[in-house]
């Protein structure tokens, strides 16, 4: 039976990635960091599946203890400080977390089984930035914009460097926004699916939201985990871009979750200058052609599927948990 860390398993990725490896007939390990209440919202159904550790990207020790405990086959890196304004807010400590931390988890590899553990860190499309080339591709240059792009970055150059001078299985998946019902609220797709459904139900008047003219390439989580795990699956060692192909604006994912029920956005929506981030990703956009054709991979969600899925998962949840009484549909 084959054993599998995951670094962030209690984030959106950790969750769906430690779903898939299960019904791979992996042995799941997740990394979790100490806090003084448990976090386990998304793997709450996972929990007697899978073997939780605590250990922290900050600290060393902990790193390679789990290792060593566990002598896995793979390790996914997917913790981090993911959410780019908290990086100007706490630029430091996302260094820490998202660029030097990949160090420490390499370095542990590194110590422990350099020969024996294939390691995949989640590179990210922020590190296009103020983009070289449309679309983008493996060898487009990088231009981050934020404290937690230029992270990234770091943390996709120590893994190719982690890969040529040791030899190690090192793979960096270069991946575009993917969303979820598991996504956390702050993150624009969801922030709007939830506030969508609130405002669908009553319990929300208005949707505060920065740049409508920005554009994304979104897809699925649950489709992007398994191209992590194809990443592993190969002969040799390489970085892909992961995405759809396809771009949206802020603007378009809006409409789309309102029209899921009903509602014309224009009447909720209050563009917010507060919100607007010191420099902006103006457009992302894709070119997956590489891990479709070496990976076999290819996105099954489109983009209304996402935006339905999404909206009506969070309909249903406020309709489970809040009273009708409470509730004033609009
Ligand atoms: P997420 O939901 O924010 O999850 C981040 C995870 O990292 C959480 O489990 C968090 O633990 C953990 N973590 C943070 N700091 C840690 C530390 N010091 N030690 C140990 N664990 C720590 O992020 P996600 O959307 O699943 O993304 C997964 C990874 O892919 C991240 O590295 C992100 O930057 C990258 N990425 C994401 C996207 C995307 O669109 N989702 C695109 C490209 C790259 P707590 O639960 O304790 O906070
Ligand atoms: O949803 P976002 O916060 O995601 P962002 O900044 O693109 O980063 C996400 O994707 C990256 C991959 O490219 C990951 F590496 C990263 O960890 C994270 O998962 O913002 C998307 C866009 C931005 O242009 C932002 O300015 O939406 C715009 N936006 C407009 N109003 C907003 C809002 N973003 C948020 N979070 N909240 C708003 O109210």
């Amino acid at each position: 039976m084959k054993k599998a860390v995951i670094t962030g398993v209690t984030g959106q990725d950790g969750s769906y990635l430690a779903e898939l490896l299960l019904s791979e007939g992996y042995q799941v390990h997740g990394i979790v960091r100490r806090s003084s209440t448990e976090n386990f919202e998304r793997i709450g159904h996972l929990t007697d599946r899978i073997t939780l550790h605590q250990a922290d990207l900050l600290d060393q020790s902990s790193l390679t203890t789990v290792l060593e405990e566990v002598r896995p086959q793979e390790v996914y890196n997917l913790a981090a400080q993911s959410f780019v304004p908290t990086s100007w807010k706490q630029p430091v400590l996302t260094t820490e977390f998202t660029a030097t931390g990949v160090t420490r988890l390499l370095e542990a590899v590194r110590q422990v089984d350099p020969k024996g553990i294939r390691v995949y860190q989640a590179s990210s499309s922020e590190m296009f930035g103020k983009v070289q080339e449309v679309p983008q591709r493996e060898q487009t240059p990088f231009y981050p914009r934020s404290p937690y792009g230029v992270a990234k970055v770091y943390g996709h150059w120590i893994t190719v460097n982690y890969r040529e001078s040791y030899g190690m299985y090192c793979v960096s998946g270069i991946l575009f926004n993917h969303e979820s019902e598991r996504r956390g609220k702050e993150f624009v797709t969801r922030k709007v699916t939830d506030g969508v459904a609130k405002i669908k139900l009553g319990l929300a008047r208005e949707l505060r939201l920065g740049n409508l003219d920005s554009k994304r390439d979104w897809g699925f989580a649950g489709d992007y985990v398994r191209a992590m795990w194809l990443m592993l699956q190969q002969e040799a060692p390489d970085d892909y871009v992961i995405a759809t192909g396809e771009t949206h604006s802020v603007r378009e994912l809006v409409q789309n979750a309102f029209d899921c029920v009903g509602l014309d956005w224009k009447k909720y929506v209050v563009e917010d200058p507060a919100m607007i981030r010191p420099a902006e990703v103006d457009l992302l956009i894709g070119d997956p052609s590489k891990a479709m054709k070496v990976l076999g991979w290819k996105p099954q969600v489109t983009f209304p599927e996402l935006v339905r899925r999404m909206v009506f998962a969070d309909l249903q949840r406020y309709q489970r948990t809040v009273p009708v009484e409470t509730r004033k549909a609009a």
